[in-house]
């Protein structure tokens, strides 16, 4: 036990490295927390702005986007642009660096921004879509081309159906694929790391519980608190952006 809260963190910063090195299989999962750094807002965070009245709970259902499609997609047009303004932090650089200092890794994202394939992360899960893709309300095609309608909402080229953005909204199915590679690579890793991550939203949430279960050791990356911190085997708590280069740093030095 330490007094101090820096030495606490650099003595769990260590033990962290020692897990890693001797890891067969890293499952990682990110949160919103990750991006953070990279100037886009987490999804808890009250909104600011023109979008202060609303909160992301309330804009992210099939229920809104059947009410008002319009204001939903106002909203994802203006996460859009702040996502394609972004880049990528420090913790997503470390995290695909991991990728090649370990024999496995599964990285599982629950973020839509497709920052982490930008700094290099290869075969990432998309846990909850990817908010730069449309899909057709009717055909479930993923489509790059929309045809815009004089009411300014983005039809399917091919059938003229509205369009969607390819996310997952709250009482949606995780597609299929992402779903079970996630739940067989937390099942069978021996280090499982949340990063960024508040672990409210199931079954995204429930992949620690599965590792932790299956015997990996559980370590967790986020300034505050949650509800996965007493069930972590560590918990490092800071930015992701100053502590997964730190840990890399140790990996480095062998
Ligand atoms: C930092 C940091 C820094 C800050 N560094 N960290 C079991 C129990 C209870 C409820 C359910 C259950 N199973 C299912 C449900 C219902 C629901 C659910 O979980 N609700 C909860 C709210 C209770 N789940 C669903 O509806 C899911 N679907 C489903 O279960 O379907 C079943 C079904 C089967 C068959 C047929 C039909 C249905 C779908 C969930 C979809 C979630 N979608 C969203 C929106 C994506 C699109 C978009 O972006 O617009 O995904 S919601 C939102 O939450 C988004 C996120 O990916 C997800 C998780 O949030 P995340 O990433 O954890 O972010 P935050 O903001 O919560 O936390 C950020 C964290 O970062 C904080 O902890 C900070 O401290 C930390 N942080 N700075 C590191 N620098």
């Amino acid at each position: 036990m330490h007094d101090d809260p820096a030495a606490a963190l650099a003595d769990a910063i260590g033990r962290a490295a020692t897990a890693l090195r001797k890891a067969r299989h890293v499952c990682v999962l990110t949160g919103a927390g990750m991006s953070a750094e990279s100037g886009i807002p987490t999804f808890r965070e009250a909104l600011t702005g023109l979008w202060s009245r609303f909160s992301p709970e309330q804009l992210a259902t099939p229920e809104a986007f059947e009410r008002d499609p319009e204001l939903v997609w106002r909203w994802y047009e203006w996460r859009r642009e702040l996502v394609r303004r972004s880049e990528p932090n420090p913790g997503h650089y470390a995290l695909a660096e991991l990728a090649g200092r370990v024999p496995r890794l599964t990285l599982v994202t629950q973020n839509v921004d497709g920052l982490h394939q930008r700094a290099g992360s290869r075969d990432a899960i998309e846990y909850h879509g990817n908010i730069l893709r449309d899909r057709c309300t009717r055909e479930s095609a993923v489509t790059a081309r929309a045809d815009w309608s004089a009411s300014g909402l983005p039809e399917c080229a091919s059938c003229g159906a509205l369009l969607r953005p390819d996310v997952v909204w709250f009482g949606e199915p995780i597609p299929g694929g992402p779903m079970l590679q996630a739940a067989d690579a937390a099942s069978r890793c021996d280090v499982f790391l949340s990063i960024g991550t508040s672990a409210l939203v199931y079954p995204a949430a429930g992949l620690a519980e599965a590792a932790r279960r299956s015997g990996a050791t559980v370590i967790e990356i986020n300034p505050n608190p949650t509800d996965l911190t007493p069930h972590s085997h560590l918990a490092l708590q800071g930015p992701s952006g100053r502590l997964l280069p730190a840990l890399l740093q140790l990996l480095r030095a062998g």
